[in-house]
């Protein structure tokens, strides 16, 4: 039985939900095609990779979604690259506010998403839910949570990416959670 880590966000940027924790809650704790664990995370640089990465290696996950909020975007997107660089606009929830810092210094610039996002943007689109790649996860928590995973699992066979989730007046709750649980349901099944 193969297990995936499905993470969500708490709130940031003063306000007061936030739609990824909130769909990936609603996701059952297994499918037939394996097991489901959920984590929400803080909205934290570094920390929240750290969090992911010690429930991943508590749970034997085979490998991790990572899924935050993109306000502003029209459709659910996979991620397809995490970049080497800490920008942030607004702090984060302990205050932090890199701007120009790598996540980690003098190592790859980037990372691709090593979850198969063009099947899961195919199967979210055939269920009738506006779903797009996208090739930027930004330079805030999101990508530096995205960038941290693929570089702890590079090697190991294990698989990570990261969803972004739109607004609610783009997507509602329950389309975001089915969604979700198609790309687990791709993920489980391609791991
Ligand atoms: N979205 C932010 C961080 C947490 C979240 O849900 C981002 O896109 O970086």
């Amino acid at each position: 039985m193969k297990t995936l880590l499905v993470t969500g966000f708490e709130p940031f940027g003063g306000r007061s939900d936030n739609p990824s924790w909130e769909a990936v809650s609603l996701l059952p704790d297994r499918t037939e095609a394996g097991s489901i664990v959920k984590l929400r995370l803080p909205v934290t640089f570094a920390g929240a990779a750290e969090l992911a990465l010690l429930e991943a290696e508590r749970t034997h996950a085979d490998a991790v979604l990572a899924v935050g909020l993109a306000a502003g975007r029209r459709a659910i997107t996979p991620e397809a690259v995490a970049i080497n660089l800490m920008e942030a606009a607004i702090p984060d929830n302990r205050g932090f506010m890199p701007v120009n810092i790598p996540a980690a210094p003098g190592e790859r610039e980037a990372y691709f998403s090593t979850l198969p996002i063009r099947k899961i943007r195919d199967e979210v689109s055939a269920a009738g839910i506006p779903c797009a790649l996208s090739y930027s996860a930004g330079t805030f928590v999101c990508n530096d949570l995205m960038y941290r995973l693929l570089r702890a699992f590079e090697g190991t066979g294990r698989a990570a990416g990261f969803i972004h989730v739109p607004d609610l007046d783009a997507v509602s709750i329950r389309d975001d959670a089915r969604a979700l649980l198609i790309a687990a349901e791709v993920i489980l099944s391609s791991i």
